[in-house]
């Protein structure tokens, strides 16, 4: 018989779990129930992580499945610069907690942490650690899951330009710290350079639509009703040649999930407006209390 050993990671995972965290976790008595959650490209340990607006996030939703589905630990920039705030370790913990509380999480490695990619098949405290995978909807649509980043090669044609590629993203997102503190200070609203930028910059709309068509592609050939990724940062949910095509976007800029409610019906939640929706709706019902 074979004796099954328990991999040593489980006690260190179980001791993080032990130590709590900064950010006090209050239970929030009605989280918003969805069937399946997927969200991408948190990038804990770079400045440009929005882990706030994760937290967040994660206070007010919960579901029966969540795909992590790639770079949420940017390891790049780890191995180049550690820096490791209260608030990325928070939610590494609450990601656990919820597998602990029963939440099935499935996660799918990116290209920024390909290190996990070497415990496919495994399991740690609770997180299943897969290549890809294959989510059926509560109608039975097949979903082929992945991060996108095996298509880099068609979509760009070398590896170093993905890395270009990433310093001058690393550039923009800097940029837009300045230009979004500067326009606090002027009490103008937030503005989002990269997406205008992606939005004049005709070479990013070209990648991007090439990275869509080719992911809707690939999923049509294995026989799958859609595809789900991430890794270009940019949210969508779209029809490609019958076949559905949907990316979870990130938390760096967009702050954006990809749900599923209980009858299959997929949603982009874009949380910056749900917080902002949540903010008014408080303020009304003061209104009301106090007339
Ligand atoms: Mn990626």
């Amino acid at each position: 018989m074979a004796v099954i050993t328990r991999v040593p990671i489980d006690g260190y995972l179980a001791d993080f779990l032990a130590g709590g965290s900064a950010v006090s976790d209050d239970p929030v008595t009605r989280r918003r129930q969805y069937r399946t959650v997927w969200i991408s490209d948190i990038h804990l340990g770079t400045r440009g992580s929005n882990a706030e607006m994760l937290i967040d996030f994660l206070d007010h939703v919960d579901s029966d499945t969540m795909y992590l589905v790639g770079d949420i630990i940017d390891g790049w920039r780890l191995k180049k610069k550690f820096y490791w705030p209260a608030t990325h370790n928070d939610i590494v913990w609450r990601i656990l907690k919820r597998a602990k509380r029963g939440t099935r999480i499935v996660f799918i490695p990116g290209n920024h942490d390909e290190m996990f990619r070497q415990f496919a098949g495994l399991n740690f405290g609770g997180v299943e650690i897969r290549r890809q995978a294959v989510h059926e909807t509560a109608d039975g649509r097949r979903l082929l899951v992945l991060h996108g980043d095996e298509f880099d090669a068609i979509t760009l044609s070398h590896r170093w330009l993905a890395h270009l590629g990433d310093a001058a993203y690393t550039m923009m997102m800097t940029l837009n710290r300045w230009v979004n503190g500067y326009r606090r200070a002027m009490r103008l609203p937030y503005w989002s350079l990269s997406k205008h930028a992606k939005k004049k910059v005709k070479n990013a709309v070209e990648f991007i639509s090439n990275f869509e068509t080719v992911m809707a592609r690939e999923a049509g050939a294995r026989g799958v009703d859609g595809v789900i990724a991430g890794h270009i940062h940019t949210a969508d949910a779209r029809t490609i040649g019958g076949i559905e095509y949907y990316n979870d976007g990130d938390w760096v800029e967009g702050c954006t999930a990809l749900v599923e409610h209980f009858d299959g019906r997929m949603e982009i939640l874009h949380w910056a407006d749900e917080i902002a929706r949540r903010d008014a709706d408080a303020r009304a019902s003061a209104v009301r209390a106090a007339a």
